[in-house]
């Protein structure tokens, strides 16, 4: 294992929340109900995808121009970002910040692989941003999670093989997309939902580098 890729929202901090908050706020002044369990779905993927996702349940798909969709998005990430204005190092997951900091007295190179325009504001407000090598810049890539591109690329720039690779998602298609990148996959959540990962616990705060690095190690056992 040389490199470590994490996803941000649901395994570093928990903006999920935020998200939801932002999209709730803009499907009210749409008329369309939104609660937690369809935001749910909406966990990994693009602010595009996602509002076509909420018009798509209110049975108003075609009913916007582009134009009108284009404000729709930028009112809610402006909301959004009032509400991550808020975030400090103590929104930190439990066991994230111990997790990056065994990372680097291992020398083990570490990667973001968010969806998420926003992710170096959020991890600049949760004073990590100098524990990563290589942050992606998710509007340089063609496609989004479960396509496995996003954590290709920070393979690519932190110049290890995909193979030599642990990544840990929250989300099915963050999970989706790492096996389709052939690293190995470490789901935080229910097994239900985590189907596919090569590791799942329950917390962040059950990720330890130990843990990874046994589990690394009878994966490769398995695989060669
Ligand atoms: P933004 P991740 C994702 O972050 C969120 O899970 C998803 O809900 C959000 O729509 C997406 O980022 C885009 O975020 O609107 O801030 O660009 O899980 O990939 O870290
Ligand atoms: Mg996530």
């Amino acid at each position: 294992m040389k490199a470590v890729i994490f996803d941000l929202d649901g395994v570093i901090t928990d903006t999920a929340e935020y998200h939801f908050l932002a999209w709730k706020h803009i499907a009210e002044q749409i008329d369309i109900p939104f609660d937690r369990s369809m935001n749910e779905n909406l966990k990994g993927i693009s602010r595009e995808e996602s509002l076509e996702s909420i018009l798509t349940l209110g049975g108003a798909e075609t009913k916007y121009t582009n134009a009108e969709k284009q404000e729709l998005m930028h009112q809610k990430n402006q909301y959004y970002q009032t509400l991550i204005s808020e975030l400090k190092p103590e929104h930190l997951l439990p066991g994230i910040g111990r997790l990056l900091c065994e990372l680097k007295g291992e020398n083990i190179k570490v990667g973001l692989a968010s969806s998420s325009r926003n992710a170096p504001e959020i991890i600049k407000r949760l004073e990590i941003i100098d524990d990563f090598h290589a942050i992606v810049d998710p509007t340089s890539l063609a496609n989004g999670k479960p396509d496995p591109e996003i954590f290709l690329t920070a393979a690519a720039q932190l110049g290890v093989s995909p193979a030599d690779c642990a990544a840990i998602e929250d989300a099915e298609a963050g999970i989706s997309a790492i096996k389709s990148a052939g690293m190995f996959a470490v789901g935080v959540g229910h097994e239900l939902s985590m189907l596919g990962a090569d590791l799942i616990v329950r917390q962040t705060c059950d990720l330890t580098f130990e843990l990874l690095n046994e589990e690394w190690e009878q994966y490769r056992i398995k695989r060669f």
